[in-house]
């Protein structure tokens, strides 16, 4: 929508409403209904869950945000501590609503900008959604890799851009093969 059009659409939504109550009717509000299973599409709803368990996991205040000192102890735990310039500097990258702290949606959109590739790997969002994105205990080395090769084919048939999500990719994939190998020499030193 241009932004002509779109000031268009708030005026005539504006102008409805005082139409409406001046003729003594009821104005229902429109919602912004905030549904993630709906805004991340590209996600699955086991995803989704898994995703809210690890989130759950680092809330642990359980106020449904991390904040800046929940953050820093992920980072910690995953082995990847950040400065608190870092850390700041991690929230403001997803921090929509400017609160200072990361909801689960904003959480959400870090593996989003993962996959989409906007991530440089070793960068503290990078590094939170490589160490988290699967847990390597659970799966075995070999496990791991098949899960993110299966990603991969699945993300390739439902891009459009295919070349470009290759690619990016592909470099994800390094991402991970170096994340892979480093939290297998941590385990077994
Ligand atoms: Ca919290
Ligand atoms: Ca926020």
């Amino acid at each position: 929508m241009s932004a002509e059009s779109e000031l268009f659409s708030v005026l005539n939504r504006r102008q409805q409403i005082n139409d409406a109550l001046e003729n003594g009717e009821e104005v229902k509000h429109t919602y912004r209904v905030v549904n993630v299973y709906t805004e991340f599409h590209e996600f699955s709803r086991k995803e989704i869950k898994e995703y809210q368990a690890t989130f759950s996991k680092y809330d642990v205040g359980n106020d449904g945000y991390l904040d800046l000192a929940e953050l820093k102890i992920m980072m910690e735990k995953l082995g990847a501590p950040q400065t608190h310039l870092g850390l700041k500097g991690m929230i403001a990258e997803v921090d929509e609503d400017k609160d200072g702290k990361i909801s689960f949606r904003e959480f959400l959109l870090i593996y989003r900008k993962a996959r989409a590739g906007e991530l440089e790997c070793d960068s503290g969002l990078g590094q939170l959604a490589r160490l988290t994105e699967i847990n390597v205990d659970e799966v075995g080395v070999n496990g791991a890799k098949n899960f993110f090769e299966a990603k991969i084919e699945q993300q390739l048939r439902t891009n459009k851009f295919h070349d470009e999500i290759r690619q990016e990719q592909e470099e994800k994939r390094q991402c991970d093969r170096e994340g892979i190998k480093e939290k297998w020499k941590r385990k077994k030193p």
